[in-house]
């Protein structure tokens, strides 16, 4: 992206939930922008979405909207990403693609700033934002990879319904309703009842028998962290929590590691807040973190299992690091790069 003042930033689903807090984040952090084209479906296009107080007019997103633009930032999922991203890039933006779309090509940097931003340098139009799921899980793991390097994870995740979009977030208030006011509960977004009930089902089944989420969290940490060899397995779970998505992580390492010392490297890392007295009850919670910037980490303790392993509950609001902040952090390391 070439350097300059300000930027002409298009936002590819600007109406969604990512897209809104993306032009929320935007403005909060001041990034330098010259103006603002929010695009979106015939559904929306006409409409007005916020910006600094102000309302803009929603246009249709086509082939010709990408004319002037330095930053594309796609929320509007991978078929729209696979079709478009390629389109803004030819006129000159570079991309940053909140889809699967692209994640795992191999000229396609997969970046979170606090682990890997050397990869950003690299990109040849497309940098792609990873998988909610998968962000927070590196922010917290990758300070205690550095010092006693992991060579195992195990992962169940606690998903909300924001992950899966506005109608989900819908369906989960209607169907609470449904049963409050003993109605017939129809599940339309999920294959069944979301509310006081959790899907062991995040995303398409692989005939391996895992969920194409669950893979993610293995391709995409491994991809990140710059290392194969690391062994991951996964299971992911939709909650009716509406935002903020919550992971029991387990880790085997090389070197054994204290809890005192996790702690410690924890306490000093980039992007993590820990929330971890268990005296005090303390521990992070969906609800509390929902709206903030950080990857919450708690409930650190010996896996007495094997000779060195460790137990973590990390937290974080899955629309700001888990999509709309990391997204809007990669980009102002863009501005930074010139010319990446
Ligand atoms: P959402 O609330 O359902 O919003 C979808 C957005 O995409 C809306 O703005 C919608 O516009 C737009 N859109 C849909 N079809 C379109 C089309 N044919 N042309 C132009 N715009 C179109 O969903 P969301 O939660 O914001 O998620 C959007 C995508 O972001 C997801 O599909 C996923 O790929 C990605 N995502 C990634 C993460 C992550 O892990 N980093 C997390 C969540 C989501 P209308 O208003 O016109 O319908
Ligand atoms: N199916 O970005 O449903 O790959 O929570 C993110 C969230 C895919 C993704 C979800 C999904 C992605 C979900």
């Amino acid at each position: 992206m070439k350097k300059k003042s300000t930027y002409s930033v298009a936002v590819v689903g600007a109406t969604g939930v990512v897209g809104t807090e993306m032009l929320r984040v935007l403005e909060e952090r001041k990034f330098p922008v010259e103006r603002i084209l929010p695009l979106a479906s015939s559904r929306s296009a006409g409409g007005e979405v916020s910006f600094a107080g102000k309302g803009l007019l929603v246009k249709l997103l086509t082939k010709e909207s990408f004319e002037g633009i330095d930053l594309a930032l796609f929320s509007a999922g991978s078929e729209i990403s696979r079709e478009y991203a390629p389109i803004a890039v030819q006129a000159g933006a570079v991309v940053i693609d909140n889809s699967s779309a692209w994640r795992m090509e191999k000229d396609v940097p997969l970046v979170v700033p606090e682990v890997n931003p050397g990869d950003i340098a690299k990109h040849r139009g497309i940098i792609a934002n990873p998988n909610c799921s998968t962000i927070q899980m590196v922010v917290a793991l990758k300070p205690l990879h550095d010092q006693v390097r992991i060579t195992r994870i195990v992962v169940s995740t606690y998903q909300s319904v924001s992950g899966t979009g506005k109608e989900a977030m819908d369906e989960l208030e209607e169907q609470c309703r449904q049963v409050f006011s003993f109605g017939e509960v129809k599940p339309t977004v999920y294959p069944y009842q979301i509310a006081f009930n959790c899907l062991p089902h995040i995303d398409e089944f692989l005939p391996s028998g895992y969920t194409k989420e669950e893979m993610k969290l293995v391709h995409e940490t491994q991809k990140i962290m710059g290392d194969d060899s690391i062994r991951i397995t996964a299971t992911t779970v939709r909650v009716p929590v509406f935002v903020g998505h919550s992971e029991s992580i387990n880790i085997e390492t090389v070197k054994e590691l204290a809890v005192t010392e996790a702690r410690a490297i924890l306490s000093m890392a980039p992007g993590v807040q820990l929330y971890d007295d268990p005296s005090h009850g303390l521990y992070p919670l969906p609800i509390d973190v929902a709206g903030t910037d950080a990857v919450y980490v708690g409930r650190i303790r010996k896996d007495e299992s094997i000779p060195h392993g460790l137990n973590l509950w990390v937290v974080a609001d899955n629309l700001r690091k888990g999509a709309a902040l990391n997204a809007i952090q990669i980009a102002e390391e863009l501005t930074k790069v010139s010319d990446a």
